[in-house]
């Protein structure tokens, strides 16, 4: 099914917006987002890796062909280093490690170094946007007092570690284990991150903790560094398994009902509210139970489970059977999104994530079945003529679509419905690491492997 719900969404991608970022799939024309710049083909750099997976051949062999003549990183745009990073960088990483056509790792490179220059501060903390043409940069304007975000300039791990592997270049492996030495040496409220650090003064601005949007990746990239690293980078590993005590101290609590949810620390309140983008958590710390500390592995194994049921209410206690953008267990609630702007749902994978990584390390099949209650209200709701669109409102009667099909859809929501109903052998955990838009990596073997190994 998932085969056939990314031949939808790429054919009409391909029909009404071939070779520009994302498609609008009601009013079936191109859509730009700001945070590319004039940088073009999202929707295709992102997807390639899904369409290989998935044997979709001749759409790989055409989008191959569009990443040779027409991918171009040498125009004058404004871009986010992030988003660049895990969807283009990640994308052509990925599309080499599984085809092994050269094209993929020098435009890779290409543009790593291309975001070299937002390295460029007097920390060393990179800057959010930068022009990869003047290579001047700056932060987002609402960001704490000209803070970098920790999400944004902690998710550069995993594909700079590949960048220097694949180019011979130390130099983009120097510039993200800078950023690890920079936050091990400051103080950390309660053993936690705040989401906002000034790049200047090396000082962290507003004390706001999330695992959700502004925090997210960066705890996902500490566990995943060390995956990646065969399990040598010790560093990474400490500052994980730290992160997440800090956590479950601070953070996790217990509704009434019985759920249990992360909540947002805000210089030590609480703010009852869990972001789908959290959901992404209840996968990693499935994960991560194996390297956890004594006896916590069981622990950490259960700690998945119940964010992956709490996420699962989300989604079930809506008309929609999608889940919000936000839900709060305060004023009488649990699990609902209250406010209006927080009702929609984007197309965003989190769920399905969790869903995916429970399968693979408890076979239980609730999983499965949740999967497919997704499966077919996406198919209900969000499937269009013209693709996939997001819904303004998951607990209303009637559709209001946003005419956005996201290229993560392609590259993350598609990719982990298609895993979470293949065999494990497939990508297996001990040898691919997924980066946060959801492109496998392979793991770096000790002895530095042979490559048939890291590619199996
Ligand atoms: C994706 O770009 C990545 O998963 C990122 O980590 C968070 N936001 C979107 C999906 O929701």
């Amino acid at each position: 099914v998932s085969l056939q719900m990314m031949k939808h969404a790429w054919d009409n991608y391909k029909r009404y917006a071939w070779g520009l970022n994302e498609l609008k799939p009601i009013s079936k024309q191109g859509h730009s987002s700001n945070l590319f710049g004039n940088i073009q083909g999202a929707t295709i750099v992102d997807a390639l890796d899904t369409l290989y997976i998935m044997e979709m051949k001749e759409e790989f062999k055409e989008a191959k062909e569009w990443v040779e003549k027409n991918l171009d990183f040498n125009v004058n745009a404004e871009i986010s280093v992030f988003e660049v990073n895990i969807r283009f960088v990640g994308g052509l990483l990925s599309a080499y490690y599984l085809s092994g056509e050269e094209v993929f790792r020098k435009k890779a490179v290409e543009l790593g170094e291309k975001l070299l220059p937002a390295f460029n501060t007097p920390t060393g903390i990179p800057w959010a946007l930068l022009n990869i043409k003047s290579g001047i940069g700056r932060n987002w304007p609402w960001a704490s007092g000209g803070s970098s975000i920790l999400a944004e300039f902690g998710t550069l791990h995993l594909e700079f570690v590949h960048l220097s592997h694949l180019s011979g270049n130390p130099v983009f492996a120097e510039k993200v284990m800078n950023i690890r030495k920079v936050l091990n040496r400051l103080d950390k409220p309660e053993g936690l991150y705040p989401n906002y650090l000034n790049p200047s003064s090396g000082q962290w601005g507003q004390h706001h903790v999330s695992i959700g949007g502004l925090g997210d990746s960066f705890y996902e990239y500490l566990l995943k560094a060390w995956l990646m690293s065969d399990k040598t980078d010790e560093d990474g590993k400490k500052m994980y398994y730290d992160a997440v005590q800090a956590i479950e101290t601070h953070l996790i609590r217990k509704s009434g009902g019985g759920l249990t949810y992360i909540a947002e620390w805000k210089g030590g309140l609480l703010e009852h509210k869990m972001g789908h983008l959290t959901c992404f958590a209840g996968g990693m710390f499935a994960l991560g139970a194996d390297g956890a500390p004594s006896d916590k592995t069981g622990h950490h194994i259960e700690l998945g489970a119940e964010i992956a049921r709490t996420c699962h209410e989300s989604y079930d206690r809506t008309r929609m059977k999608l889940g919000p953008e936000a839900f709060r267990f305060d004023g009488g609630v649990e699990a609902i999104a209250t406010r209006q702007n927080e009702k929609y749902y984007i197309l965003r994978p989190e769920v399905i994530e969790t869903y995916m990584y429970m399968w693979r390390l408890t076979h239980d099949p609730k999983y499965r079945q949740w999967g497919w209650e997704a499966v077919e209200a996406l198919e209900k709701h969000c499937r269009v003529d013209g693709g996939y669109s997001g819904i303004r409102d998951v607990y209303n009667n009637h559709e209001s679509h946003d005419d956005v099909q996201q290229s993560f859809f392609l590259s993350e929501t598609l990719k982990y419905l298609y895993l979470l109903f293949s065999e494990d052998d497939l990508l297996p955990f001990e040898h691919w690491v997924f980066n946060t838009e959801a492109h496998p990596l392979p793991v770096l073997r000790k002895d530095d492997g042979n490559k048939e190994e890291n590619q199996k």
